[in-house]
């Protein structure tokens, strides 16, 4: 029918396929091709039943997300939905792959569905900061009740097809999605079976109608998390127009939600988000066709808190690991944290009941270097001294087989320095994991003077398998992420000096959407180690210092910047603290003033912001929405205002320009002049966006 769409027919059987690389999304060709051949199936009076399914990896993975803010093309969704849900012959959905968004409510407007057993089926719109614009909202709950829709729409996890099944969502599993969809069909016919409309079919939505406790519990439990986010309301409300209203009403609302919703800051920064995080996998400078090395093996040296979190960021991921310590005691501590990190998970339902046993099956672990030997990639996670870093890359140098990636986890040392104690630089790299490295997504490569293109691939490749974020970055202090950071951490304590409190200055930066503060931050990680680092380094910082020679170390000893209970972990501000400020204060002479929020907000973002642009200029990372993703996945920072480049952009960079070299004035700090990059954009009126075009949707 055209280039994206065809129809054949296989005697009665209208078999459409959808074949639009790479993920089927419903481009305006996808909607029309889809539109003609429905049309044409139902006009051919040969045909008795039509199955949709799709070529290639997947079926449709929902809305073109391209096209959102852009001048619509004809024919919309719900025109096509419209024409297929009213067909008078039966439309069957085949589905493979991942039905998701856009892709999931065309199902939902076929009569009926099929998968495949590795299908997944979902609504992840509110991920884009979204809801199903096209029936999603008020089929789903018709097709599987309220409150798995609820699940699925609010949460936006998709289901398995297992689960599918067992919730009515789709008639049968099958074997291949044509061959599938074409039995089923026939079955379709042989069997009589009436149309399954669901827009009429209200029996799953009687119960909520008359117990709307159901809904209104369900969206309690979803929307928990999901502060400052506007999407999962909105997308709950237009589940409950589902209950509420009659199907064409809902429609209405729902439509009404995804228009203002697509239009939104946050849509536009989520959906910036999605995109950067594809982006920032595709690496700069490395010749085209540079192929991954083979990883099948990894070993970890070091079964602290962050190799044991690596090592079951692979496990999870089925990939045996052998995990390296120097002694049988260590290992054995290492080992049963592990275990008891699975064991709770599962414990809370996290993951499956066999699921400890089975991951832990995957981890080895060894006393000795020498058991490198079998390792494809090699990740060092031993204490952060330069010298341990060496003594054990000169070990792996020795024992690792040729080819072998050597990597180190490092989160500041100098990675180039630590591939000189090596004969082969051109395998050595950075990969920085963010503690609890199991949870969190980041994972920053760093790349070295000399490391090879096909080794940085292989660390690319292999961290998207183990579901991390990867954004390759160059060799400095810190990297990207903690280099921005530490000139947070300049800011927030200069303004203790100046008269701000610990409470006031995280509660700015929470209620901007960041999961912590900087004093929250460094009373979770221990005020300990950096009084020890200044010690050794002969700085002072009085504040600190004061804390640390009071005993405050933070959470481990119940009072940092904050107080702690017993047992808990919430930071409750500390008149102690306040006056201990008061008295280093008056011992320095310093006059305390009123420090607006405004200036805090200010002074937090703007100065990382302006690291973020010498990073730019000094090649660190390669594109302004690496540094994004690094924040997002890195540092909590809310998706829903994009990362610190994309914020700076949406405030303005002469504005972050003229206060940034206001604050350089007005405190004395030259540092915070604003750098050549940022200057010249803001003098040119451009973005940081306008460096690159890796924002597809911005
Ligand atoms: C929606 O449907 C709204 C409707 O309710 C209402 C409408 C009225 N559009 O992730 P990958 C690209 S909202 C355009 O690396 P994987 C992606 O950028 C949508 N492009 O592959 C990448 O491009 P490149 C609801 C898309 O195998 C390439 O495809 N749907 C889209 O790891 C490969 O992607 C979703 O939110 C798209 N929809 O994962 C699903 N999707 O190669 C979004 C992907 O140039 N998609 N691309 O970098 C996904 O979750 C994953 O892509 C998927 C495949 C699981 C499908």
């Amino acid at each position: 029918m055209n280039e994206v769409v065809k129809l054949e027919r296989r005697d009665v059987i209208a078999i459409v396929t959808v074949n639009s690389p790479p993920v089927n999304a419903l481009s305006a060709a996808v909607r029309g091709g889809i539109f003609d051949c429905i049309k044409s199936a139902i006009a051919d009076p040969e045909v008795q039943a039509i199955v949709l399914t799709c070529a290639g990896r997947t079926f449709i993975a929902g809305a073109d997300i391209t096209e959102f803010g852009k001048p619509p093309k004809p024919p919309g969704l719900a025109e096509v939905l419209l024409a297929m849900e009213n067909s008078p012959k039966p439309i069957i959905a085949a589905i493979h792959g991942t039905a998701l968004g856009g892709g999931l409510e065309v199902a939902l407007a076929c009569h009926f569905r099929v998968a495949t057993r590795d299908a997944r089926l979902g609504l992840p719109e509110v991920k884009l900061g979204l809801l199903p614009g096209a029936g999603g909202t008020q089929r789903l709950p018709r097709a599987v009740g309220p409150e798995l829709a609820v699940k699925m729409i609010v949460g936006g996890d998709p289901i398995s097809a297992s689960d599918a099944l067992k919730h009515g969502l789709i008639e049968e599993i099958v074997e291949g999605p044509a061959s599938g969809g074409e039995s089923f069909a026939r079955k379709v016919l042989a069997e009589k079976r009436p149309l399954r409309k669901l827009r009429d079919d209200d029996s799953k939505l009687a119960a909520a109608r008359a117990d709307r406790s159901i809904f209104t519990n369900a969206v309690a439990a979803l929307t928990k998390k999901a502060r400052g986010l506007e999407a999962p309301f909105a997308a709950a409300d237009a589940v409950g127009a589902a209950i509420d209203l009659p199907f064409d009403e809902g429609l209405k609302k729902e439509r009404e939600g995804f228009l203002k919703l697509v239009a939104s800051d946050q849509s536009k920064a989520q959906r910036y988000a999605f995109f950067s995080e594809r982006e920032a996998a595709k690496i700069a400078g490395v010749p085209e066709g540079t192929k991954p090395r083979n990883v099948e093996r990894v070993a970890i040296i070091g079964a602290g808190t962050m190799g044991g979190g690596i090592a079951m960021s692979f496990a999870n991921a089925g990939i045996p690991v052998t995990l390296i310590e120097t002694g049988e005691e260590q290992l054995k501590r290492g080992m049963g944290v592990m275990q008891k990190n699975y064991e709770a998970t599962a414990a809370r339902g996290g993951i499956p009941a066999d699921a400890p046993a089975k991951r832990m099956g995957l981890i080895t672990g060894k006393v000795g270097l020498e058991n490198v030997r079998d390792a494809d990639l090699i990740i060092e996670a031993v204490f952060e001294t330069m010298a341990i870093k060496k003594e054990v890359f000169t070990a792996l140098d020795k024992y690792a087989k040729p080819g072998a990636v050597l990597a180190s986890n490092t989160s500041y040392l100098n990675i180039d320095e630590i591939a000189k104690v090596t004969k082969r630089p051109q395998d050595v790299l950075g990969m920085h994991f963010f503690s609890p490295a199991n949870v969190m997504k980041l994972c920053e490569i760093v790349r070295a003077d000399k490391t090879a293109p096909d080794a940085l691939t292989t660390a690319v490749a292999v961290a998207r398998k183990i579901a991390k974020v990867p954004a390759v970055v160059g060799v400095c202090d810190g990297f990207v992420g903690n280099r921005m950071l530490a000139q947070r951490g300049k800011q927030s304590e200069k303004l203790l000096f100046e008269g701000a409190l610990p409470q006031q200055v995280d509660a700015v930066v929470t209620k901007f959407g960041m999961p912590m503060g900087p004093f929250a931050m460094s009373d979770l990680a221990g005020l300990d180690i950096g009084w020890r680092s200044r010690q050794d380094r002969g700085i002072k910082s009085e504040i600190a210092d004061a804390l640390c020679e009071a005993g405050r170390f933070g959470q481990k000893t119940g009072k940092g910047y904050y107080k702690y209970e017993a047992g808990s972990r919430s930071a409750l501000p500390d008149p102690e603290v306040e006056k201990l400020i008061d008295e280093t204060l008056q011992r320095l002479g310093r006059k305390k003033r009123v420090v607006s929020d405004d200036e805090i907000l200010e002074r937090m973002m703007y100065p990382m912001i302006n690291e973020g642009a010498r990073i730019l200029e000094e090649k660190v990372a390669a594109r302004p929405s690496d540094i994004d993703v690094i924040w997002l996945y890195g540092y909590g920072w809310p998706i829903y205002r994009g990362g610190p480049m994309f914020y700076a952009d949406q405030v303005g960079l002469k504005h972050i320009a003229d206060r940034l070299s206001y604050y350089a004035r007005e405190t004395n700090d030259p540092s915070l002049e604003p750098s050549p990059l940022l200057k010249r954009l803001a003098a040119e009126g451009k973005t940081f966006a306008s460096l690159t075009q890796s924002a597809k949707a911005a």
